[in-house]
């Protein structure tokens, strides 16, 4: 098949899965096209059957707000015609899918199609997609998408809630990791030569958005580190990252935090790791608790949104209320107890194989396409 995808190419999970399954169908025979405004940040730079085609929003006087959605329909539209691309794959809803109406729009009057399927990533649901102005067009561009996907169960049924479920089916497939990349045992120990061997080092990774309630990864840390002392490793920027770096100055543990910026390797800093924190408010998926996961890091989390779905409770991490501080420091204190956190860690990095594998979800997707497109072009 040929195959556009269009995803946010910068940080953020939606764009690392949407990246990595593109790169998957790619060693699968497929032809991937990547239409988008930047390079996305996981993909190497030349891959046999891979493309890339830049969204360019040209700069004019009038434009104080330039139309990306505009420009990135009509190169939808170009690239579609000039490499016969059977179908669209949006991932997040806002405005890649609107973008891909309006071009398949425009390939009608011209007696052409293209199939377009959106899959559903998180905040395009619950929150923005939500926000007044962006509910009707969001709710239009998820009836007009001809098959839908979303990232959990929970994802699905938010949807059919905030949304109805007046347009097509909502598949639920999940995130996935590569199960070779994400392995503890594949990577020298950087960090630990580092920060020492004696401390529990308890990782974040995220954009630092409110969503992820970085300050409670700080005061989570610091509560586990009096009873422990332990070293914590933030990776990711965003707007909240001055908050973040301010509560580790309050709370006196400025020493034991790390704020490493924007990466794009994870996987190696993971497997060095002794605890995941993810207090989110909301979390669709989490698909960083499931890298840190599949990497045998126990995930102490939020039972928010779809963690639940990702985490075991009980048995490959924790998951306490939303903002239970002392809740998650004593699960923290607890799994780190050498006997427990082997156990925990072992359980981890099978239970994600098992459930997560990369060529198993990348099957789903694949035969998702083939069920959708009509039979001439399968
Ligand atoms: O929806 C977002 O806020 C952005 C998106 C992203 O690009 O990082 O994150 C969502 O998609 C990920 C990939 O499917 C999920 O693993 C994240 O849980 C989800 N984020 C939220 O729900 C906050």
């Amino acid at each position: 098949m040929n195959i556009g995808i269009t995803c946010y190419p910068t940080y953020g999970g939606s764009g690392a899965v949407a990246t990595e399954l593109g790169i998957a169908l790619a060693e699968r025979g497929h032809e991937v096209h990547f239409i988008t405004y930047r390079q996305p940040f996981r993909l190497p730079s030349f891959l046999p059957r891979i493309f890339f085609h830049e969204v360019d929003v040209g700069r004019y006087p009038l434009f104080e707000f330039p139309p990306y959605d505009l420009a990135l329909a009509v190169r939808m539209h170009e690239v579609v015609r000039s490499h016969n691309l059977e179908l669209l794959h949006c991932h997040y809803a806002i405005p890649h899918a609107t973008s891909a109406w309006i071009a398949r729009e425009m390939l009608r009057e011209a007696g052409e199609d293209v199939h377009v399927i959106t899959t559903l990533h998180g905040t395009d649901i619950t929150i923005v997609g939500q926000d007044p102005s962006f509910y009707p067009i969001t709710k239009f561009s998820i009836e007009k998408s001809d098959r839908i996907t979303a990232v959990s169960q929970y994802l699905k049924d938010e949807t059919c809630r905030a949304f109805g479920c007046e347009g097509p089916d909502v598949d639920v497939i999940h995130n996935f990791i590569d199960p070779d990349v994400y392995n503890r045992d594949k990577y020298p120990s950087l960090l630990k030569n580092q920060f020492g061997k004696s401390k529990p080092i308890l990782m974040h990774v995220s954009n630092f958005r409110t969503v992820k309630r970085v300050r409670d990864v700080v005061r989570v840390f610091a509560e586990v580190n009096r009873e422990l002392p332990s070293v914590l490793v933030m990776i990711g920027d965003g707007p909240d990252r001055p908050a973040a770096e301010e509560e580790a100055r309050i709370l006196g543990v400025a020493d034991s935090v790390s704020f490493l910026g924007k990466l794009d390797q994870i996987a190696p800093l993971l497997a060095a790791a002794d605890l995941f924190l993810l207090p989110s408010q909301s979390e669709s998926f989490g698909l960083s608790a499931l890298e840190a996961l599949a990497s045998g890091v126990p995930v102490i989390g939020t039972d928010a949104g779809g963690l639940p779905e990702v985490v075991r409770d009980g048995e490959t991490g924790v998951l306490c209320a939303v903002g239970d501080i002392p809740g998650m420091a004593a699960a923290a204190v607890e799994i780190l107890h050498p006997k427990r956190w082997s156990e925990m860690s072992r359980l981890a990095a099978t239970d994600a194989r098992e459930r997560f594998s990369r060529d198993a979800i990348v099957t789903k997707y694949e035969t998702l396409y083939r069920t959708s497109l009509p039979a001439q072009k399968t």
